[in-house]
């Protein structure tokens, strides 16, 4: 018998945006086992099924694309010729330069998930170097609003929440125990160890059970309990003076804003308790507290104002950077975050250009030349495909996204897909936004490629190892963008080269710079610490026009916004008889990372259908039962979707809870169930968006459902 050579890799799980510290053992060159690394300061050890079993179940899927293919016959047909990478790029290069000669740069977008990942970074810089300004991320739909508030107030804390060292800690629409098990154990402890926990949902959750106080408000109505618990803070003068004299500004306007909130105000609008309002702002206030905060007050019309509300408590409250509330992002000296890349002067197009992008005029603190990640508006750029306005765009290259399931209204994405004169998609395997592809490139997994990230809240340096080599002929973003560019320049298609680098690892040493970082121990590790200072505004102040925190906010003010926090309502009710319920959408799976995993069996065996969640007495009024399948519709699109009823006390009468990110692996090309089963079928991008972010409303959407018999359904 021949010995078996075993080794053992230390690498960070991707897929999702925990980003657990974790060990790969090989055997043979073989992939064995995945398992938490203990030693990362920032999981702690913490893992999730989806680490365990998704990162080898992608790397390994049969349906694995490994070539790079060009369609044969109609957009969407299905029918597909494997060819060589040079043939692929080459293609790619022409058609883009072509393009870009007849219709100039701006008519050439691309797309991504966003920038948590060092790969949408890299396109980023790619289509910069044609270029193109035109860069969409779907983190409008994702922690834009959170980010675009962070900004403007100066926090920087991104999240930062310290939860081991605090007192108390307020979880605001986020539910750790499907989405962030690193978190949820940590809540766990805190618990254990005394802190008082307050959480603010509208739907009862493991999370809202391991609450000392639960505030359960009407969807969308946040920012009135945040703006009473600060006028309560001030009223009681509970706030933290010193912090706010030395480094707030705007904070008598603020509390004139919040003395228009008295609790019973609040009360009446959110429907919680006024003296439950009361205690959560004591709670609160008796810190060091730490703010946990999620997808539940974002991506919705308000999101950005409900997020002020909450970070001006914070920084009133003198929970800004201290142990136990949140931290701001700090990095090693010497260090560049790749997201640092986006707004680095060295890596920009001229500001003319990019306030040419789509969105800028509209969203300026998103799109702009001075925006939060400098991307698009993206329905805006749906409709510039469609409409060409206000300028044609009629190239596109997606990356590690799927937007035809994860975007709102799949069928205008599938038309805008249809409209374009080229679309390049890179995936791991077929899907509904690479079935629309002129050439489908095949991308690296996790367990393939390299990545330096800076984990704020840890506080590390994370390495993501190339644990095996790419299965075919997989190639990572970086490589398709270096040898694209090459074939660019050549045909005289690049403006500046804002990608230099040829491999992920000069990447990487690029990104560590000359800081004090030991690169061999951080790929040995998996890992890095730094040493990290809190509290030191005097070394490292605000990025506001002020050089504080600006609880009224003179860059919202500037954009002709409100610069003050203030109740902005989703502006959607279940007031129209044919759509009595209210849908919520995106209600995490822990089999699945929004539209990842479908083809895998472990996932399926787990999560078999698509769920649409109801309080026993609507599923009474509307005459359904547990396990029926129904078909949600919305006024605001023609789209249907399936789903299966389950009934539970934890959602309140009158909503609808479903997940999203469905679709069928199996299913028939080009759709694969995406005008079926996915939730993104019955919404529209067509706005009411906010007025900071652009962001659309993913919640809080009047609905109907009708019963259908389970023959109509798909792959039944
Ligand atoms: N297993 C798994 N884990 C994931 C993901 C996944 O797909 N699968 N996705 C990852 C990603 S990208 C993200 S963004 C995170 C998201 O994870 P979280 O930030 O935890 O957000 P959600 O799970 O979407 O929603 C959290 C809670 O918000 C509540 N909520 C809904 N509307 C409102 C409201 O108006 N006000 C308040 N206060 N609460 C409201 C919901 O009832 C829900 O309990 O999860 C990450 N983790
Ligand atoms: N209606 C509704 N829509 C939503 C939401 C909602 O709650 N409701 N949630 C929104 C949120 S929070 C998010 S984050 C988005 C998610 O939207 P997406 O980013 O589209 O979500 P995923 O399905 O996780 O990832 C898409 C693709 O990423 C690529 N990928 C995955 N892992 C890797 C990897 O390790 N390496 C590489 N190179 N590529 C990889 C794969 O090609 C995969 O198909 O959806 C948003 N859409
Ligand atoms: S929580 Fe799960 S999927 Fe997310 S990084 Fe950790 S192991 Fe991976
Ligand atoms: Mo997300």
């Amino acid at each position: 018998m021949s010995k078996q050579a075993t080794s053992t890799v230390a690498t960070t799980c991707w897929e999702c945006s925990t980003c657990c510290g974790a060990l790969a053992t090989l055997v043979d060159g073989r992939v064995t086992e995945i398992a938490p690394n203990t030693a990362h300061p920032g999981s702690a050890g913490m893992f999730c099924v989806k680490g365990f079993r998704g990162m080898t179940g992608v790397t390994e899927a049969p349906g694995r694309l490994l070539h790079p293919m060009r369609r044969v016959g109609p957009r969407g047909g299905g029918q597909w010729r494997q060819i060589s990478w040079d043939a692929a790029l080459d293609e790619m290069a022409e058609r883009l330069a072509a393009l870009r000669a007849s219709h100039g740069p701006l008519a050439i977008a691309g797309a991504t998930s966003g920038g948590y990942f060092s790969r949408s970074v890299i396109h980023a810089l790619l289509l910069r170097s044609l270029g193109s300004p035109n860069w969409m991320i779907n983190q409008d739909l994702c922690g834009g609003c959170r980010g675009v508030s962070d900004m403007v107030t100066g926090l920087a804390i991104a999240n930062g929440e310290d939860v081991d060292g605090a007192r108390s800690v307020l979880v605001v629409g986020a539910n750790p125990q499907l989405a962030n098990p690193v978190q949820w154990q940590r809540l766990k402890l805190a618990k254990k160890r005394g802190a008082r926990i307050v959480v603010i949902d509208p739907m009862s959750t493991a999370t809202t059970e391991l609450a000392d106080l639960w505030l359960q408000p009407r969807v969308g109505t946040d920012a009135a309990l945040a703006l009473a618990m600060i006028n309560v803070v001030i009223g009681e003068n509970l706030h933290d003076r010193a912090f706010v004299e030395r480094w707030c500004t705007g904070f008598e306007a603020l509390a004139a804003r919040a003395a228009q909130w008295p609790v019973a105000r609040a009360a009446a609008i959110t429907a919680v308790a006024p003296e439950s309002i009361a205690q959560a702002a004591r709670i609160y206030a008796d810190g060091p507290a730490t703010f946990v905060s999620g997808h539940g007050i974002d991506a919705a019309v308000g999101g950005v104002q409900a997020f002020r509300a909450f970070h001006c408590l914070l920084a009133i409250t003198g929970n800004l950077d201290r142990p136990g509330g949140n931290r701001r992002i700090k990095r090693p000296a010497g260090f560049r975050n790749y997201t640092d890349l986006l707004h680095d002067p060295a890596f920009r197009l001229p500001p003319e250009v990019e306030a040419l992008r789509i969105g800028a005029r509209e969203y300026p603190l998103w799109a702009g030349v001075d925006g939060w990640q400098k991307a698009c508006h993206n329905p805006a750029v749906i409709d510039a495909i469609l409409t060409s306005r206000p300028y044609p765009v009629r190239a596109l290259y997606v990356s590690g996204v799927n937007i035809a399931v994860t975007y709102p209204d799949t069928a205008r994405t599938i038309e805008a897909f249809k409209a374009l004169d080229f679309l390049a998609v890179a995936t791991h395997s077929m899907n509904p936004t690479a079935a629309w592809a002129d050439l489908v490139l095949p991308k690296t997994t996790t367990l393939e490629e390299e990545e330096v990230s800076l984990q704020p809240g840890a506080p590390c340096l994370s390495f993501t190892a190339a644990v095996v080599p790419p299965r075919g002929t997989a190639r990572s973003e970086l490589a398709i963008a270096a040898d694209l560019l090459d074939r660019l320049e050549a045909r005289g298609a690049v403006t500046q080269r804002f990608m230099p680098w040829r491999s992920e690892r000069e990447f990487s040493r690029y990104l560590v710079g000359d800081s004090a970082i030991d690169f061999t121990a951080l790929v040995r590790d998996g890992f890095a610490r730094f040493t990290y200072e809190t509290g030191n505004f005097e070394a490292v102040g605000f990025k506001t026009p002020s050089g504080r925190v600006e609880l009224s906010s003179s860059r919202m003010a500037a954009a002709g916004l409100d610069p003050l926090p203030d109740l902005v309502l989703p502006q959607e009710a279940a007031t129209d008889a044919a759509f009595p319920l209210l849908l919520q959408t995106g209600l995490r799976e822990k089999a699945y990372h929004h539209s990842r995993f479908r083809d895998q069996d472990w996932a399926r065996r787990i999560s078999p259908d698509p769920i649409l969640r109801l309080h026993p007495q609507s599923a009474a009024q509307h005459q359904v039962a547990a396990g029926d399948w129904v078909r949600v519709r919305t006024p605001r699109s023609d789209g249907a979707c399936e789903a299966r009823v389950a009934l539970t006390e934890r959602v309140p009468p009158g909503i609808a809870v479903t997940g999203m990110g469905w679709w069928r692996p199996d299913g028939a090309a080009p759709h694969y169930g995406a005008l079926e089963v996915n939730i993104n079928a019955v919404l529209s991008y067509a706005g009411p968006y906010d007025t900071a972010s652009g962001s659309p409303n993913s919640r809080g959407l009047a609905c109907s459902i009708e019963k259908i018999e389970s023959s109509a359904v798909p792959g039944q």
